[in-house]
């Protein structure tokens, strides 16, 4: 299948849509300064995954992969929601999905562990009651956060899960990054649990670890007519799955992406260009 880029052949497509999914990955950040992980200047291109985004990498050298994720907090903690966020977290307030898809629910799945589309939903929510000004509640969509979060801790003995803003979250972390991640920082001086003093982890989905709100995110993409594929390359599972599971079933699915992939023959819809752009643009 040719991919269309017709925005009003889209708009059509999204209007009449019962049960939308975005499956959202590192291209919806770029534009907030956050690197993706496999692009030419991403992570991943830069550092090995076994030794830093396993549980056996945690096991075997703490104090390495405690030093690499302090440097992504610290990027997470200085960035803010770009206009790709903004768009999707519009989607998520029912009375203003309904002007452009009326009879749609909408959820929005992120494999993002940054924050910031929760950063994004939680502003957008405050500003539609301020505007609204009567006080109303507003029930917004639900968002899956199904990598975890740079920003939580996650306590190895006792199993607490915390938000923590603080950086450097201990004094051995300060002043370290990956560069300079030489000196072995000891167990003892890294990140410790305040309930019962055991070692912290960040609270993030490594692999071989099973992703978060798995069951609850099927039962969406089972019943989506219409799923938006979102700066994201679909090679990490179960993610990648989502959106032939949506044409398999027999759904839409619409791409936006700096760069035409070989898996888009599988959608409808594709639009070139930084999402930060093409979002809004196509969207409203
Ligand atoms: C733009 C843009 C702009 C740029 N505008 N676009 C062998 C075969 C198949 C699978 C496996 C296998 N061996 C193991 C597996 C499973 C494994 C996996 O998939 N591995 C593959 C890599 C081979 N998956 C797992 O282990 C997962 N768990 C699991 O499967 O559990 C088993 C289970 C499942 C179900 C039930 C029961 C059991 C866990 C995966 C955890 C992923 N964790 C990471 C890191 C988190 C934090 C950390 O540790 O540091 O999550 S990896 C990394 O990849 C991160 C991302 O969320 C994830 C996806 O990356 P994403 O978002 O797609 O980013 P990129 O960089 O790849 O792509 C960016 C895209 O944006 C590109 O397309 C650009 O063109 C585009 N772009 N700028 C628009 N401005
Ligand atoms: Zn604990």
């Amino acid at each position: 299948m040719v991919p269309s880029s017709n925005i009003l052949d889209f708009r059509q497509v999204l209007h009449d849509s019962k049960n939308i999914v975005a499956v959202v990955g590192a291209g919806v950040s770029a534009a907030s300064g956050i690197p993706t992980w496999r692009d030419s200047d991403g992570i991943w291109t830069a550092y090995d995954p076994a030794k830093l985004a396993t549980p056996q990498a945690f096991t075997a050298n703490p104090s390495l992969v405690w030093q690499h994720y302090h440097a992504l907090r610290d990027r997470a903690l200085a960035a803010v929601p770009n206009p790709a966020h903004l768009a999707l977290a519009l989607l998520c307030i029912p009375d203003l999905l309904r002007g452009i898809a009326p009879l749609a629910k909408f959820t929005l799945v992120t494999q993002n562990i940054d924050g910031l589309d929760a950063l994004a939903l939680e502003r957008t929510i405050e500003s539609y009651r301020a505007g609204r000004g009567n006080g109303d509640t507003c029930e917004a969509s639900r968002l899956y956060e199904m990598h975890g979060r740079v920003l939580d801790t996650l306590c190895t003995s006792c199993d607490r899960r915390q938000c923590d803003r603080t950086s450097p979250l201990c004094p051995a972390l300060a002043s370290s990054s990956l560069r300079t991640a030489g000196d072995e920082i000891h167990s003892k001086d890294l990140p410790r649990c305040l309930h019962c003093g055991g070692l912290l982890r960040p609270g993030v989905v490594w692999f071989d670890e099973v992703p978060h709100h798995l069951r609850e995110i099927w039962e969406v993409v089972d019943h989506a007519d219409l799923c938006l594929l979102i700066g994201t390359s679909s090679q990490v599972q179960p993610a990648a799955a989502y959106a032939y599971e949506v044409v398999d079933h027999g759904g839409k699915v619409a791409v936006f992406n700096l760069e035409q992939s070989v898996d888009d023959d599988h959608c409808e819809f594709l639009f070139l260009g930084p999402c930060a752009e093409t979002l809004p643009a196509v969207l409203f």
